[in-house]
């Protein structure tokens, strides 16, 4: 371990491969290390030590006259621009960043659902019942129309709430979000216009000669928080399913030991699933299968990473592979005849590990191209060549079978079973419907709800923070929902799966065997954490009881993207504290104190007070971040701060048996 600012400890290489839970991780770690292949893990240990201000949010590059660092020695940049508004700058962009990012994946998604209603071969409008359900909700008209003739309305909706330049609340917020919630964010001030115009203001603030006060910046946080909540991951997530339908529970096989050298082995990475569903029916065509046995193949094994992996394995039970931080490990298998990339986390080094293993590399989305990659874009405004893509990429990666170089093949006989697929609708059918939930929650037989969702991070040893953190709070009673990379990690590690009932509390394991549920809940890519807020939202109706007294909770181990930002803060905008396992880029907390001659309007000194303090986020919406390094202190954290919002509800801590 070494540490960053002297305090933070982090992991190097060694301390992944001793750490990780997943050993197929660790042998790939060591594999590569012996064969001198460098990873993401290599040249996070090269860029130690790390810079001390870009890890605390202080150095400025939003205009020529910077860089700036601010800190001691130089309390403003050239323009003037003290600490806090450099900070909440910053993050500012990296919020605004990652609303970019799902606002053009949702753009893409919600485009498809055009197409497919205009009637474009090889797209098909299969949830049919999420078409009604939205138009419910929308207030479109139903009557006898078609659904193709709904869902067109329903899209010009998604699309205004993605792209809207005039004043005007989100419709999906309007259609979703709990009354006692609006209430606190019209006073306020922060309801956003669209996804598109609060990254708009985002920029516009943070330029040089914008806002200069802090606090406004932090209003357009919320604003912006919620622009994301209800424009891009509502959207992506609902449109997804008025595209391939609700996903239903399945249980397949994970791990790296799904990949078979006997097959051409494909795996799928990214986040958009348009493309992805094409591509499935082609690599599962008799035509591609018969291309492949003439090439000497026993068969395809398809696999996923990511979100998309995600999407794969809840809607078609693809085996899922990996995550974010296994993308080049799992080519260093040297069994990997093609990875196909869409959109996002997809990192430039996996093509140096393509190039060494011999896979070939097919990108699918024009935002995100490698050089020397095939690139086969799919462009929702031109769908429909999609079936003859599809086929080419189908075509390319079986043709990469012949060219492996098998003395270079290596494949941990690492596998698993996991149940995946729950959706909204699944899980409360499953529980018998909110108000048992609810139930099942006072009585203490379930303690709390925790999210555990987000990426993986070089920072926190590889995996070790997502299943350290579930286990201890599965242990505890606490039902996990699992969503993105960290949903990969509980995967592997065989929390997805019924048999880890016996891992959980008394109360928990019981309600895991008598619903033959196992006590973390796979339920999607990063987008669908909307699944687990809509059941938060659900469960608050039922009991009566707003979001921010409910033992409920957000917990991401291992952030990284800057998608992460706008998930946290989604979640605390709802009242629902936020458990990170790295802290922020932002100066590390001072302490709180309301009478601090410092403290802004909003009663904090700081952006740190702000999001942690009890006078920033925990009085404006009754929701704070937990910064925790260490994941087993993290699951207790976690726990404690659960014990605490029963004890207010007057809910037992257990529920009490007899004798
Ligand atoms: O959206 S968890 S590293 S894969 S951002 Fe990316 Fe983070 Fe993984 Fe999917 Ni989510």
């Amino acid at each position: 371990m070494k540490h960053l600012l002297r305090v933070l400890p982090v992991p190097d290489k060694a301390d992944h491969v001793a750490l990780t839970p997943n050993p197929a991780s660790s042998m790939m770690l060591q594999r590569l290390d012996a064969l001198g292949v460098e990873t993401l893990f290599d040249r996070f240990d090269q860029q130690h030590p790390q810079c001390g201000f870009g890890l605390t949010g202080r150095c400025c590059r939003m205009c020529q006259w910077g860089p700036c660092r601010v800190g001691p020695k130089a309390p403003r940049g050239i323009c003037g621009k003290d600490e806090n508004t450099l900070v909440a700058g910053n993050l500012l962009r990296s919020l605004a960043a990652g609303l970019a990012a799902y606002t053009r994946h949702a753009h893409e998604v919600v485009l498809a659902v055009d197409a497919a209603a205009n009637g474009t071969p090889h797209l098909a409008l299969r949830g049919e019942e999420r078409v009604l359900d939205l138009a419910a909700r929308l207030g479109v008209s139903v009557g006898t129309r078609s659904s193709a003739d709904v869902a067109r309305d329903v899209v010009a909706v998604l699309l205004e709430d993605l792209g809207r330049m005039h004043s005007r609340p989100l419709r999906m917020l309007e259609a979703f979000a709990p009354a006692e919630r609006m209430e606190v964010w019209r006073a306020l001030g922060v309801l956003p216009r669209s996804a598109s115009y609060e990254i708009v203001e985002a920029l516009h603030m943070t330029t040089l000669g914008g806002c200069s006060d802090w606090t406004a910046l932090a209003e357009q946080h919320l604003r912006a928080a919620l622009a994301y909540c209800y424009g891009p991951l509502f959207g992506s997530s609902l449109a997804t399913e008025m595209l391939f339908g609700i996903p239903q529970p399945r249980t397949t096989t994970v791990n790296y030991g799904v990949l078979k050298p006997d097959h051409v082995n494909v795996l799928i990475h990214g986040h958009s699933p348009v493309m992805v569903g094409a591509l499935l029916e082609k690599l599962r065509s008799p035509e591609i299968e018969l291309l492949a046995r003439d090439a000497g193949a026993t068969g395809i094994v398809i696999g996923g990473l990511c979100c998309t992996g995600e999407e794969l394995l809840a809607r078609h039970g693809v085996p899922s592979v990996t995550n974010a931080g296994g993308q080049e490990l799992v080519l260093g298998t040297g069994a990997v005849d093609a990875m196909v990339v869409d959109m996002q986390c997809v990192i430039p080094g996996t093509k140096i590990l393509a190039d060494c293993f011999g896979t070939q590399l097919i990108t699918t989305c024009r935002s995100n191209r490698i050089p020397g990659a095939l690139h086969v874009p799919f462009d929702p405004e031109k769908p429909e060549t999609i079936d003859a893509d599809a086929l080419t990429i189908a075509r390319a990666a079986v043709e990469a079978f012949a060219r492996r170089d098998r003395s270079k093949m290596s494949i941990p006989d690492v596998r698993t079973t996991a149940t995946a697929g729950w959706s909204y609708e699944n899980v409360l059918e499953r529980f018998g419907g909110s108000a048992h939930l609810v139930e099942l929650l006072k009585s203490g037989r379930m303690k709390g709800i925790a999210a555990v969702v987000g990426c993986n991070n070089p920072k926190v040893p590889y995996e070790r923070g997502h299943v350290t953190v579930a286990e201890g709070l599965v242990r505890e009673d606490v039902l996990v929902l699992t969503t993105g990379c960290a949903a990969h990690a509980l995967l592997n590690f065989g929390l997805c799966d019924q048999t880890a009932a016996r891992s959980a509390g008394p109360g928990l394991s019981a309600i895991c065997r008598d619903l033959d549920i196992p006590p973390a809940l796979a339920m999607g890519g990063c987008m669908d954490n909307t699944r687990s807020l809509r059941l938060f939202i659900e469960i608050s109706r039922a009991a009566g009881v707003p979001m921010k007294d409910l033992p409920l909770l957000f917990v991401c181990p291992e952030p990284g993207n800057e998608k992460a930002v706008g998930q946290g803060l989604a979640f605390l905008m709802h009242g629902v504290s936020t458990l990170i396992g790295f802290p922020f880029p932002v100066p590390l907390a001072a302490p709180d104190t309301a009478t601090d001659p410092h403290a802004s309007t909003s009663g904090c000194r700081d952006v740190a007070a702000l999001l942690s303090g009890e006078e920033g986020l925990a009085r404006l919406v009754g929701a704070k971040v937990f910064t925790e390094t260490d994941p087993a202190r993290a699951a207790r954290i976690g726990t404690l701060h659960l014990e605490t919002k029963r004890t207010a509800l007057g809910w037992p801590a257990r529920e009490a048996h007899e004798g």
